[in-house]
Parts: C-alpha cells; structure tokens; sequence
C-alpha cells in the first residue's frame, strides 16, 4: 500500500512524515522526493510469531511518499503530484496550529484551496485528452466513445469544483485508471492541530468520500524518535491513547477497504494485505501465481479460532480448521494454508 502526503506549505507535511517513518529530518534534502516504508504494527503477527517461532516474521507494509517542498518559483505543480500519482490513497495535511509567523489557521479555507489544485490538475489533463479525442473524431478515427463518455462526466464534476473521488464509481473506472487522476483518490485529511489541542475543527463542505482525523504532529514526531519506555511515559503525560502512527495505519486501510491475511509456519509467518471481499483464489494470486494456477482448496482458521482453542492441532479436533474453495471469501485474520498443484 502506498500513500502519498500532500498539503500546502508549512502545514507540517515533513513533520508528519517523520512521525510516521521514525525518520530524522535531512534538510540537505528537503528538495527531494522521500520514501518511507514501514512495518504495520499487528499484535496479530506478534502472537502468531510466539506460537510458530519462525526463522522470518514478516509484517505487512505501508509506503509514505513525501514529494519534495514546493518551489515558489515554480509554474508548474507537476513536481507535487508526479510522485503521488501511483499511489493508493492521499493524505492530505492540513495546518490547524499557530504558524511561527504567527498567522491563525484557518483549516476550512486550507483544505479547499488544496483540494481544488487537485481539481484543476485533473481538470487540465481532462480537457486535453477530450479536444485530443474530438480532433481525431473530427479526421475519421475511431475514438473510444465509453471513455470520452467517462472523460465528459469527469469533465462535470470538474467544472463544479468537485473532486472525482465525490463520485466513487467513477473514480474506481478501469478505463480512467491509465490517468492516474489525483482528485480520484481515497484521501484521508488530516488536521495537524497544536500539542495542547486534540479538538476536530469545523470545516464545511466535506462530504462522505472523506475519512478525517486529528492529530498533534510535533508531539508525535517527537515520540517517534523515543524509546518505547520513555514513549509510554510521554503518552501518559499528554494523555494520548493511541498514537497517531497507529490510528493512521488504522485509517488508511479503513479508507482502502483493505484486510489482512496470514500464513504460518516454522520458516514463516507473515501478513498479507488484500481489499476487503477478495475471493481465496486471488488471495493466493497475492502470495504467488503459481499458487493461484494450481488452487485446489484453501486450508482455513479463523485467528480467534485458534487463539481459542490454543493450537492449530486443537482447532482440527474442535473442526475449526475449514476445506474452502476458490470462491470463499477471505476474512480479515484468516489463516490460510493453500493447497495447490502445478
Ligand atoms: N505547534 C506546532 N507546530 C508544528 C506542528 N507540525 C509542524 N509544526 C511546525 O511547523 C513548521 C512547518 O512544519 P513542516 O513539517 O516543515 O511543514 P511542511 O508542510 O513539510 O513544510 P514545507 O515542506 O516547507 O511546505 C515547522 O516549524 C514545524 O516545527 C504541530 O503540530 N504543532
Ligand atoms: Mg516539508
């Protein structure tokens, strides 16, 4: 999975991106794209990990990408949404604390000046491809006419000043996935607030394509550069439940529908994420392949099932453990066995 940070200037994108990646910052660099992958914390894993005792314990994994700062000069944003393109989802940061400068947030106003950047990014590429499309109809080629039609109701939306991802069929259409339109995007915003304040602010016009959060990014990038005793006591202190890495993880897989699956063993155990109502079939796709060519049955336990009844030898004798076929829809903390032939 990977997610790509955005906002406007100063509103803390770095900072929120070191929180997450654990990372120290490197201004030599600021210009620079950075990358962060990360291991998704899973006390699922921890505990199967225990049981197996396994050579590798493999966890699932997030990649941040954090484009380089915004150069004032600059006529173009390309350099901003370039490298956010491929990813899964955005994250889109919005200032909620008191500049240095000493400017007042003003979230609401932040958040859709962005967003209509966003909009007008695509909205640029829209009205290319359709003149593009018009011209060669116009000299007797053949156009796609189920994309032109997709591209026009793009175009719509566009003109209105809302982003695609208001609607999610569109957004999800095959045909404009080679586009890679950034107002498409599951986006999850984040109101980066003051170290004292953890209050949502009010901010207009948002609608059920967004998945908000707060969180308090000086004080968790401080964290993430504590050891985990002095984090606890830091916690404590501020009277944080759940650190704003983890309710993130939580999120971003929330807004992607995305679950995950395990495979055990004495040389491994390891997480696997797939979309939430994926066929057992695919899910051995994920893991390999062959896998899936040769899919006889896939050998299943529910995480809980196990943990009830102790072991897998247990949750055999209970009849725990289920023979599914290519069309079972895989749980979110399923243990699955495939059994396979090629
Ligand atoms: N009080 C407070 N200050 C913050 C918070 N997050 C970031 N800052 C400060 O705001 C300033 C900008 O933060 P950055 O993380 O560099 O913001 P940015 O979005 O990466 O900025 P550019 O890359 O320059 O656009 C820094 O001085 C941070 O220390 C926060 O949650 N609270
Ligand atoms: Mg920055």
């Amino acid at each position: 999975m990977q997610l790509g940070i955005i906002g406007l200037e100063r509103c803390g994108k770095t900072t929120l991106f070191e929180a997450l990646t654990q990372s120290e910052t490197d201004v030599a660099r600021k210009g620079e794209v950075r990358i962060g992958t990360i291991n998704v914390p899973d006390e699922r894993v921890d505990i199967l990990s225990k049981m197996y005792n396994p050579r590798k314990t493999i966890y699932a994994q997030i990649q941040y990408v954090l484009p380089g700062a915004r150069d004032a000069q600059a006529k173009s944003t390309d350099a901003i949404w370039n490298p956010v393109r491929t990813c899964d989802a955005l994250i889109h940061v919005v200032r909620n604390f008191q500049d240095q400068g000493g400017e007042d947030p003003n979230p609401s106003k932040d958040f859709s000046r962005l967003d209509q950047e966003l909009v007008f990014a695509d909205l640029v590429v829209v009205e290319k491809r359709l003149e593009r499309m018009e011209l060669d109809s116009k000299r007797g080629k053949k156009v796609d006419t189920e994309e032109q039609d997709l591209l026009k109701a793009c175009l719509e939306l566009l003109e209105q000043e809302k982003p695609i991802r208001t609607n999610p069929e569109l957004a999800a259409a095959p045909k404009l996935r080679g586009f890679t339109f950034v107002s498409a995007k599951p986006t999850l915003i984040v109101f980066n607030n003051d170290e004292s304040d953890d209050a949502m602010p009010q901010v207009s016009g948002l609608g059920e394509s967004e998945i908000c959060m707060v969180v308090r990014g000086k004080l968790e990038a401080e964290l993430g550069l504590m050891d985990p005793e002095e984090a606890q006591v830091f916690l404590e202190e501020y009277g944080v439940k759940t650190t704003a890495r983890d309710r993130m993880i939580r999120k971003s897989y929330e807004l992607l529908g995305q679950i995950s699956f395990f495979t055990v063993g004495e040389d491994e155990v390891r997480a696997w994420t797939i979309t939430r109502a994926t066929q057992a079939v695919d899910a051995a796709d994920v893991i390999h392949s062959d896998i899936k060519r040769g899919f006889i049955r896939a050998e299943t336990l529910g995480y809980q099932d196990l943990i009830d009844t102790g072991s897998y030898v247990e949750a055999k004798k209970a009849a725990k453990v289920r023979l599914e076929g290519k069309t079972y829809i895989v749980a979110d903390g399923d243990i699955i066995n495939f059994r396979f032939n090629v």
